[in-house]
């Protein structure tokens, strides 16, 4: 018995000692997402954090990429997300908004005044402010840093010049009550879809239109739908949001978790380059695809959208007073 027990034991111990040296070398690779294609700003610049992740930690943590949606749309993005089943995420804080309604304030119409404004905000004490109060919800994500999504503005099969022109159009818009409210009040029919089923809900007439920033109707293929006219309306400067599952970042060291928030800036930095450059490379490529782009004053489209800023915004008082006062 004695004899079994002594067994028994040195057995326990060979396998403890068999696993020590595997447990300090454990490899982790994250899986990422996004719904954009290979070679996309957003794809490549978390790309470009998984090789820098990769040297800071000598191999021990890799990232691999799924782009294109193959994992699902962004609600779906989120919700493997949240539960550990997907690691990394790169989505617009669009479908943040119905998780974490506090986000909603970068989400109302004209909240910035332009892009550069938009720049100051995420990148100074208020975007870190909002990165927080993802964390800190209880929506199991911790916000690593931001990402450029430009303007969005419209694109229909009709040409739209003002509110008046959207009457009993059907536009696309994402899965957050905000937008459709937003599409409602500029003068169309707000239907909220997910991003894949825009293309083939163009073609057979489900929708009349959708809004987006030039590198994202290009790469998705919405123009070749019918829609060819793209009204500069630029009614929402949506940042896109980086997260990580909290059921990882619980998994990782203190020293792990400063490496990746840092390299979660840093893609914040790199992406915003690529997104510059690809944002005039491909409102060439619409433009050469028969796009038509109509300059507007959008000041009737500000107006039109007051109702959805005062409903929204009164319960983000200070943070709206803060984002003014950036210059
Ligand atoms: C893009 C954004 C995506 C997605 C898409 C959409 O501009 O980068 O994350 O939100 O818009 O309209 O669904």
């Amino acid at each position: 018995m004695a004899l079994r027990r002594s067994l028994i034991a040195a057995a326990a111990l060979a396998v403890a000692g068999a696993f020590a040296p595997f447990a300090t070398q454990a490899q982790m690779v994250l899986k990422a997402v996004d719904t954009h294609p290979a070679g996309y700003p957003t794809v490549a610049a978390v790309e470009m954090m998984g090789k820098k992740l990769e040297t800071a930690t000598n191999g021990r943590i890799k990232l691999q990429m799924f782009p294109g949606a193959v994992l699902g749309q962004e609600k779906e993005a989120v919700e493997q997300t949240q539960l550990g089943a997907v690691q990394i995420a790169r989505i617009s804080l669009g479908v943040i908004g119905p998780v974490v309604p506090e986000v909603n304030v970068f989400n109302m119409p004209f909240v910035f005044r332009d892009i550069s404004h938009m720049r100051k905000v995420i990148d100074g004490a208020v975007g870190d402010e909002l990165l927080a109060k993802v964390t800190a919800s209880p929506a199991k994500l911790v916000a690593l840093g931001w990402m450029d999504g430009g303007s969005r503005s419209l694109y229909t099969k009709k040409p739209v010049r003002k509110p008046d022109d959207l009457k009993g159009q059907k536009i696309r818009m994402m899965g957050n009550p905000l937008f459709v409210d937003t599409m409602n009040a500029m003068g169309g029919n707000g239907i909220s879809m997910a991003y894949g089923e825009v293309f083939s809900a163009l073609q057979t007439g489900v929708i009349d239109g959708a809004e987006n920033n030039p590198p994202s109707m290009f790469t998705s293929n919405h123009f070749s739908a019918g829609a060819k006219y793209y009204t500069q309306t630029h009614h929402l400067i949506i940042p896109e949001i980086l997260v990580m599952s909290k059921v990882t970042w619980d998994k990782l060291s203190k020293e792990d978790q400063a490496l990746v928030k840092k390299l979660g800036r840093e893609a914040q930095m790199d992406q915003r380059v690529l997104w510059d450059k690809s944002v005039e490379e491909y409102t060439g490529k619409l433009k050469a695809a028969g796009v038509e782009f109509i300059p507007i004053d959008n000041k009737p489209f500000f107006d039109a959208t007051a109702p959805v800023r005062a409903k929204y915004g009164a319960q983000y008082a200070d943070l709206l007073a803060k984002i003014e006062a950036v210059k």
